[in-house]
Formats: structure tokens, C-alpha cells, sequence
């Protein structure tokens, strides 16, 4: 079996250096330039800054971590936008991550986001910015993870996972959230597209938004049936179905409180624990096989070679990969 050193590793020390150091503690003293340094050297750190998140240590308490999916256009940023407004006046600080999976730059759509956030500039208890995976080992889930831990050691109390772009960053952001929102548009047949598309497993609390649009109440109607007929146990958690204006805050309320209902019952059934583990180990295992990928196209001339036996039928893929995993690249046999 091959050694496996992180690409980049190299320039990392053992033990917390003192730029850590003190960029933790501008993070735990709640520093704003600090925390938008800490998340950046998590991007771009091919394995996510373990130093700096070694002095950042534990938070004081979790944050709630809330992911937003839904078709483009549906109306995420309003939503998030809308929800930041309610959280403020309750007094809790909230932080914005637009998670960006597709795209190393923030493009148009982005852009467009931060011009709809921009009532919250200049308050103190809101953090905005989008992330992208860019340089990060494990892709998003390996640095996702580190973002919150980040969030929540600078005191945050509600993350809100906001995705941008559409595919696999759906699946990712309900991953790494406490609690999944799902914005869904009024329309025939809506709620049955959701069905199919495989995102009724990934919701905790399904919102029929642009509900000043015909049909909302059809959808809501259509989905509530939907969940009835997925198979639950008693004391498993029943994703409620809301309807909300965005744009103008109707409905907002009752989303509000739906979340902090779901928090609860992840706190009371001991839910909130095991869906961190289950995020961590995502974590660890992305992480972990992007580092024996890294290995293993050291030497890419190897796998080269083991790909024309592959093409040309004299080998299977399985083959090659077991040969790969147990003596490292063929270049490197000799080693
Ligand atoms: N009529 C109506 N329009 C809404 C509502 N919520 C959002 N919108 C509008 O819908 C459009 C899209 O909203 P966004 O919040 O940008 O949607 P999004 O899901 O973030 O879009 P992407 O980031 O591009 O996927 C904007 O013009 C919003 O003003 C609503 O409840 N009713
Ligand atoms: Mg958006």
C-alpha cells in the first residue's frame, strides 16, 4: 500500500502556527476580516487549514446550520434574505454561505444575490459571502464542514447554506445542514416532479413559495399527500409543507418556527449528534479519497498504462484499480 501525502502538506507544521494563533482569536473575538480570512484559507487549503481549525478549538454551542435547495429561480436568495430579516429581529446572527460548486469565480448569478442581500450590509450580526470548492482536496463536503466549524467558533447562531447553481450541490448542502428547506414553485404537477427528482428524501420542511402565483395551494396539496404516503416511523419527523411569499415576507413566520421545531426535535430525539456524524464521516471519507487519488496520479504515465490495457480489453478496470491500491503506480514499482 502507498504512502499518502497530501499534496501541499509539506508547507504545513506539525503544531499551530502563530498566524493561527491569532487569526483564531480574531475569529472567536467575532473579528469580521477574520472570519472572511479563516474561510478563505479553508478554500484554498488543499486540506482545509488543519492548523488554523486546531486553534480555533470547539465552539461554545452548535449553530443552527439551515441548507435552501430548490430549482433555479424558485426564490432561494429572497427566501434567505427574507429569513435573515426574521432572525435579526429576533436578535440571533446569522451567516450566509452560497455555496457554489460549479463555478471557481462568483459569476452573474452571485452577483445578483449580494445586490438582494445588500439590505443587510452594514450589520454587524449578518456575514455574507459565497464559497466555492476551488483548490479543496475533498471537494465542497471536505470544506463545508470546515466553514461551519468556523461560523460557529465566531459565534454565529444560525448558518444558512444557501445553494446556488443547480445539480449536485442539492444533495451536498442537505448533507452538511441541521435542517433542509426545500422551495418548491406553484404549478401543475410540481410536487409530483419533486417526487420524482428524488428531493422529497432531503427535505425536513418543504415550502410552496411564490404563493401569490395560481396553484400554490394545489402543490402544497399535491406534496403534503406525497409525504403522507412515504413510509415513517411514529417517532420520526414529518415534513411540514408551508406556503410563503418571499418577496413580500407572508409565510416567513411559519418557516421560521418550523425550523427552530425541527432543531428541537433533532436536540430531544439525539437526531442533532447523529447527523453531524453522519456529516463528518462524509468528511473523512471525501477527504480521504482525495487523497489517495492525489496519490495515485502522481504518476500518471502509470495509470496510463493500466488505462490502454483497460481500453483494450486485456484487463478490467477493477483489476487495474486493485493493482493500483496494493503496489501504487506501475512507474513506481521499483520504488
Ligand atoms: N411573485 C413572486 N416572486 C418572487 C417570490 N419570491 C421571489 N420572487 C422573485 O423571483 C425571482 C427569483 O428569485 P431569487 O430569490 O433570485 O431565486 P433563486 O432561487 O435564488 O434563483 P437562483 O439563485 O438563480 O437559482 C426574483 O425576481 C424574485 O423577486 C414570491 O414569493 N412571489
Ligand atoms: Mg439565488
Amino acid at each position: 500500500m502507498c504512502v499518502i501525502v497530501a499534496p501541499g502538506a509539506e508547507a504545513l507544521h506539525d503544531g499551530v502556527v502563530d498566524s493561527d494563533a491569532a487569526l483564531a482569536e480574531g475569529v472567536r473575538s467575532g473579528g469580521v476580516r477574520e472570519l472572511a480570512r479563516a474561510i478563505t484559507a479553508i478554500e484554498n487549503s488543499p486540506t482545509g487549514a488543519p492548523g488554523l481549525l486546531d486553534a480555533l478549538g470547539s465552539p461554545d454551542r452548535p449553530a443552527h446550520v439551515l441548507g435552501i435547495t430548490g430549482a433555479p429561480g424558485v426564490g432561494k436568495s429572497t427566501m434567505t434574505s427574507a429569513l435573515v430579516r426574521a432572525y435579526r429581529l429576533r436578535e440571533k446572527r446569522v451567516a450566509v454561505i452560497a455555496v457554489d460548486p460549479s463555478s471557481p469565480f462568483s459569476g452573474g448569478a452571485l452577483l445578483g444575490d449580494r445586490i438582494r442581500m445588500q439590505e443587510h450590509s452594514g450589520d454587524p450580526g449578518v456575514y455574507i459571502r459565497s464559497m466555492a470548492s476551488r483548490g479543496h482536496l475533498g471537494g465542497l463536503n471536505a470544506a463545508i464542514g470546515p466553514v461551519l466549524r468556523v461560523c460557529e467558533v465566531a459565534g454565529f447562531d444560525a448558518v444558512i447554506l444557501e445553494t446556488v447553481g443547480v445539480g449536485q450541490s442539492e444533495v451536498e448542502v442537505a448533507a452538511a445542514a441541521d435542517t433542509t428547506l426545500v422551495l418548491i414553485a406553484p404549478g401543475m404537477g410540481d410536487g409530483i416532479q419533486a417526487a420524482k427528482a428524488g428531493i422529497l428524501e432531503i427535505g425536513d420542511i418543504f415550502v410552496v413559495n411564490k404563493a401569490d402565483r395560481d396553484g400554490a395551494s394545489t402543490t402544497a396539496r399535491e406534496l403534503r399527500h406525497m409525504i403522507a404516503l412515504g413510509e415513517r416511523l411514529p417517532q420520526e419527523w414529518e415534513p411540514p409543507v408551508h406556503m410563503t411569499v418571499a418577496s413580500t415576507g407572508d409565510g416567513i413566520e411559519d418557516v421560521v418556527l418550523a425550523a427552530g421545531e425541527h432543531l428541537q426535535w433533532l436536540i430531544d430525539t439525539g437526531n442533532l449528534a447523529r447527523r453531524r456524524e453522519v456529516r463528518a464521516r462524509e468528511e473523512i471519507l471525501d477527504t480521504a479519497s482525495a487523497l489517495v487519488r492525489a496519490e495515485l496520479l502522481e504518476d500518471r504515465r502509470g495509470v496510463d498504462s493500466l488505462a490502454s490495457e483497460v481500453a483494450g480489453g486485456r484487463m478490467t478496470a477493477f483489476e487495474a484499480a486493485q493493482r493500483l491500491l496494493e503496489e501504487g503506480p506501475p512507474g513506481r514499482m521499483d520504488a
